[in-house]
Parts: structure tokens; C-alpha cells; sequence
């Protein structure tokens, strides 16, 4: 395992309270919702690093308090804002009350990040959807995306409506950081290879690879978004069938009526998942997850 090639830097805005801590500890360090049900304010900011693969991010999770969002985008803002990879806003949309203020000091971010690292790239997260009512959750995106509109035209964002209750903000942080990971050469190699399996292998309808903290990392195939919550159930009791086994190595299949999924621990931290249509026997299914789990595990 060489030094990771560079350290990218992951900036988390937003308002206080708007969710930022919970989505960091919910989709890097394995926390369910419910341990991080209770408010507790980011006092400045929070530096922690994530290993991916070769990668290595910094994610700053920045104090959303007023006193704190006007120093990072005035006299700390330098600091702040000089080689950031990604800026990850996050706004509350069950505050309406506090969506003008949120805009506000989103232009002086996204303003200062540009004027810091250009090459930055901008994610909005519309957050904690679980709360809007579900006939009015079309119109309230709608007009959240026509609000947060880029502060000039040299500026782009990108959108995603998330929860951390439901499999929305891993699919969301996952496809941000995927992006990531591929300008990496292992990560790459990888995943071309799953690419060319799924290829030669149709017996197979999906497969992936997830961190432990449930990220997707690399997804091939037709039927991936079918993973993403067997997935997550499977690594959150995981831990307890580790203590029970006192083992390090488990493969778990789950079957529905429709679908066969493989879940296998394989290494530097990360599962490998498949998902097959009923059709096709387990056994053959079984047979090939083995050997991609060889394959990436020769990879890694
Ligand atoms: N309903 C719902 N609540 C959420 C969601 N995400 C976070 N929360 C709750 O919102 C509160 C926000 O907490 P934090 O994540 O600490 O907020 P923050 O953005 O880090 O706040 P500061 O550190 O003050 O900037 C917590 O009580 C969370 O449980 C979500 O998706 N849905
Ligand atoms: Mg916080």
C-alpha cells in the first residue's frame, strides 16, 4: 500500500443544523441514522481523512452557524477555500424559513471557491426529504433548484434530493465520490475489470463494490440500485456475526422472489456484492462471485 498519490480535500456547508456531521458519520464512519438522532453543533469545523482504495480524502466538516460560515468565507476563507476538490452544500428543506439565508451564504461560497480552486466542482444537497410530505416533494425540488441557481455563470452544480434515512444519501455520496476514485490507476484497473465480467458473465445482473461504511464504490450491470439497501442491512449486522463466528471472512446470499444477492467480505476494507434474476441457478452464480472476488482481490 504506497502513500495515496494526494489528499483531496472534501468541503461539508451548509446552515447549522441542516444535517452535515450526520451525513459525514452516516456515509464514512458506518453510523446508523438513529446514533446521530441527537443535534449536537460543530464548533468551527472538523478535519477527518477516508481511504478509498488509493485514495485519500480530507473531508472538513464545517460549523454552520452564522459566527462561524461568515469567517470561513471572510478572514478564513483562503484557508478554507485554496485546493478543495469538492464543495458539498447542504440545505435543510424542511426550513423553509431558512432556505434565503442558506442561499446567501452559498453564493459567498460558491464565489470564494472559485476564486480559490476553480477546478472545484459543486454538489447542492436538498436534504432531509424524509420530512416533506410526498405531493408536495416534486414542486418543492422544483423551486429549490430554481432558487439555488449558480452565483454566475462560470459556476456549475449539481443536484440531489437525500435522507439519511433511506438509501439516498449513499447512493448520492457514493456517485460524488466515484468520480473521485477513478482518476486513481488501481481503482481504474478495477474497475474495468468488473466492467469486462459483467460482459462475459450474464448469469449475473449487477454487481459492486462497497465500502464498509455501505459507499458504493464501483457498480456495473443493470439491477446495482436493487443492492444498495440488502447491502446496507447485511454491513450493519455484520459486525454482530463477526463477534458471534469470531471469523473475518463471510459470504451471505439473500434471496427474494425475484432476485439472488451474494454479499462477500473481500479486502482492504471493502464487499463485494452481486445480484442475479431467479433464473439463473445459484450454484452458477455462487461459482462466479468466487472468482470475481479472486479477481479484484488480486487487483486491490
Ligand atoms: N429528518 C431528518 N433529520 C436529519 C437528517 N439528517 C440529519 N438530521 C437531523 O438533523 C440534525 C442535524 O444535525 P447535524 O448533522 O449535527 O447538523 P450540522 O449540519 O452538522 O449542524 P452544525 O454542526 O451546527 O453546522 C440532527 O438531529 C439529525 O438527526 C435527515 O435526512 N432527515
Ligand atoms: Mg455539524
Amino acid at each position: 500500500m504506497g502513500l495515496p498519490a494526494s489528499l483531496q480535500k472534501v468541503l461539508f456547508m451548509g446552515l447549522g443544523a441542516s444535517g452535515k456531521s450526520s451525513i459525514r458519520s452516516v456515509a464514512f464512519e458506518g453510523k446508523s441514522p438513529e446514533e446521530v438522532k441527537d443535534y449536537s453543533a460543530t464548533i468551527n469545523y472538523t478535519r477527518s481523512t477516508k481511504n478509498i482504495i488509493d485514495s485519500a480524502f480530507q473531508i472538513f466538516d464545517c460549523g454552520g452557524q452564522e459566527s462561524f460560515i461568515s469567517v470561513f468565507i471572510g478572514e478564513q476563507a483562503e484557508f478554507i477555500f485554496t485546493d478543495v476538490t469538492i464543495l458539498i452544500w447542504v440545505v435543510d428543506v424542511s426550513n423553509f424559513d431558512e432556505v434565503s439565508t442558506s442561499k446567501f451564504y452559498f453564493d459567498h461560497a460558491a464565489n470564494r471557491l472559485h476564486q480559490y480552486s476553480p477546478e472545484a466542482e459543486i454538489f447542492c444537497l436538498f436534504h432531509k426529504v424524509d420530512l416533506l410530505l410526498p405531493d408536495m416533494f416534486d414542486q418543492v425540488m422544483e423551486t429549490m433548484r430554481d432558487y439555488f441557481v449558480p452565483p454566475s455563470d462560470q459556476i456549475t452544480i449539481k443536484y440531489y434530493s437525500t435522507s439519511i434515512f433511506n438509501a439516498s444519501i449513499f447512493i448520492t455520496i457514493g456517485e460524488i465520490i466515484q468520480t473521485l476514485i477513478l482518476k486513481n490507476t488501481k481503482a481504474k484497473t478495477v474497475s474495468e475489470a468488473l466492467q469486462e465480467f459483467m460482459q462475459t458473465n450474464k448469469e449475473l445482473s449487477g454487481v459492486a463494490v462497497y465500502t464498509h461504511d455501505g459507499l458504493p464504490v464501483f457498480e456495473e450491470g443493470m439491477l446495482t440500485d436493487k443492492i444498495v439497501v440488502p447491502a446496507n442491512l447485511w454491513l450493519t449486522n455484520l459486525d454482530r456475526l463477526k463477534t458471534e463466528f469470531s471469523s473475518d471472512t463471510f459470504k451471505t446470499t439473500l434471496e427474494t422472489n425475484d432476485y439472488l444477492f451474494v454479499f462477500q467480505k473481500i479486502k482492504s476494507e471493502l464487499f463485494l456484492t452481486g445480484v442475479a434474476q431467479k433464473v439463473s441457478p445459484m450454484q452458477y452464480v455462487l461459482i462466479k462471485m468466487e472468482k470475481l472476488a479472486e479477481l479484484v482481490n488480486q487487483l486491490l
